[in-house]
């Protein structure tokens, strides 16, 4: 009788009397939910330890001791992000509630009105980041966790080797081999020979422009390309996967043609043929050539690119995720590209800071559709700053598998590198004419 009654009086507990759940129920702390805590500041830390700018987001919470780092580095208009960051984000975050990731991004992303701008979204990348770096603290994970888990061991990275002749980037190609990496991008002088260009330009004849505009000879360039790749083929075997940046520093037509003459080398990825501005001129590409192509460092927003993965007319998106507005767009980019067979190449240069490096390694762990990602080695200034930086080995990069993204700041430390604000993309044609990079 007494046990009827208490399962009856369980049921009408659920729809009857409190006294009847008073007695019985104990709701476990993992229905409860973890006490809630919340935003008490958000601030940007600009450094340059390396020389290039990064910014940093900073989220302190209510909960002593905890806080989440993010990158939001726009080296180019580093001032313009840490302006967003402490005018106008911190506002807008103070006394929210750390865990609603997915709101906060889509509440932060419409608040200016005006948005999917290359400032207001790295701005929100940080936040985004470090609410994730926050979350996996807070559930005592990894991010990569918290993102699915892990769908390989490391991740398979690209390392850059330069030179001024063919013969000096197959002796840093073979370098990279020895160290083990099974992925090489080469160049010979800077994007598109610039630096190595031997004719002095009319431009500067004529004192058209400023003395540190660069030149690129784009004659010389698409000549020299070939020549390279047939070079490093010869030097380090057929073996070595070899990657380009074109860097959309030729006319389209021009990528086109020069692409077409790499196939026989068999190219892992000839990257940015075109500018944003060109994406039409895709699919006289891919109607011309099965070269593997990667495209994207340059997108803001997803309406640039969507229909061009759904078209499938590139094979790898090479995002700079905080461009994009962080970890949160990028999963959602990384999971439609699965749909298309579009595999992730993240935008992983030295002007994406050791954190943004971390967030793409979590995410390059966890996603199905990875394709490679970019290196960078980190100087120990770098380190010293950060520590907890991304580690490679064997052409491998490994994140720091501590809770949240695994890296960390030392504020006193990043105040010895001030931020600047040159910035070095003006190349021009012989005659002066600007180059879109
Ligand atoms: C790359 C990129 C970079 C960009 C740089 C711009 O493939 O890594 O092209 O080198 O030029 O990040 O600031
Ligand atoms: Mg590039």
């Amino acid at each position: 009788m007494k046990m009827i009654t208490a399962g009856s009086a369980g049921l009408l507990g659920l729809f009857g009397s409190p006294m009847a759940r008073a007695e019985t129920h104990v709701t476990p702390s993992y229905l409860t939910g973890m006490a809630p805590v919340k935003i008490k500041s958000v601030k940007a830390i600009a450094t340059a330890p390396e020389g290039a700018n990064l910014v940093i987001v900073k989220v302190e919470t209510t909960e002593p001791g905890l806080y989440g780092l993010g990158c939001a580095t726009f080296t180019q208009r580093a001032l313009a992000v840490v302006t967003a960051i402490d005018s106008y984000l911190n506002d807008f975050c103070v006394g929210k509630d750390v865990d609603n990731i997915e709101d906060m991004w889509q509440s932060a992303y419409v608040s200016s009105y005006w948005r999917n701008g290359p400032v207001l979204n790295n701005a929100l990348s940080g936040l985004d980041q470090a609410l994730w770096d926050i979350k996996g603290k807070r559930a005592n994970m990894p991010v990569y966790q918290l993102l699915g888990g892990k769908c390989r061991i490391a991740v398979d990275s690209y390392a850059h080797a330069g030179g001024s002749t063919p013969e000096a980037v197959a002796d840093n190609v073979q370098k990279f081999m020895d160290q083990g990496f099974r992925h090489v991008r080469i160049q010979q002088g800077g994007y598109g020979g610039v630096g190595t260009m031997e004719v002095k330009p009319d431009f500067v004849e004529a004192g058209f422009g400023k003395a540190s505009d660069s030149f690129s000879d784009q004659h010389t360039y698409l000549k020299r390309v070939p020549k390279m790749f047939e070079v490093v083929r010869q030097r380090c075997g057929e073996d070595i996967q070899l990657l380009h940046d074109i860097h959309e520093l030729v006319e389209p037509m021009d990528a086109i043609n020069l692409i077409k003459q790499l196939e026989q080398y068999h190219p892992f990825f000839i990257e940015d043929p075109f500018s944003p501005e060109n994406m039409k001129w895709f699919k006289h590409l891919r109607a011309n050539t099965t070269v593997p192509i990667a495209m994207g460092e340059l997108f803001n927003n997803i309406n640039e690119f969507r229909d061009y993965m759904v078209d499938q007319l590139f094979d790898y998106i090479r995002i700079h995720i905080s461009e994009i507005g962080g970890i949160t767009p990028a999963m959602k980019v990384a999971r439609l590209g699965e749909w298309f067979n579009i595999k992730t190449a993240w935008h992983g240069p030295g002007d994406t800071s050791p954190v943004g490096h971390a967030a793409n390694g979590h995410i390059d762990l966890a996603v199905w559709n990875f394709g490679i990602q970019e290196s960078h080695f980190w100087s120990a200034k770098a380190q010293e700053v950060f520590p907890g930086c991304t580690t490679y080995k064997n052409g491998y990069m490994y994140i720091n598998e501590g809770p949240g993204l695994g890296i960390d700041i030392n504020e006193k430390e990043a105040a010895k590198y001030p931020v600047g604000t040159r910035s070095r993309w003006t190349v021009r044609k012989k005659d002066g004419t600007i180059i879109r990079p």
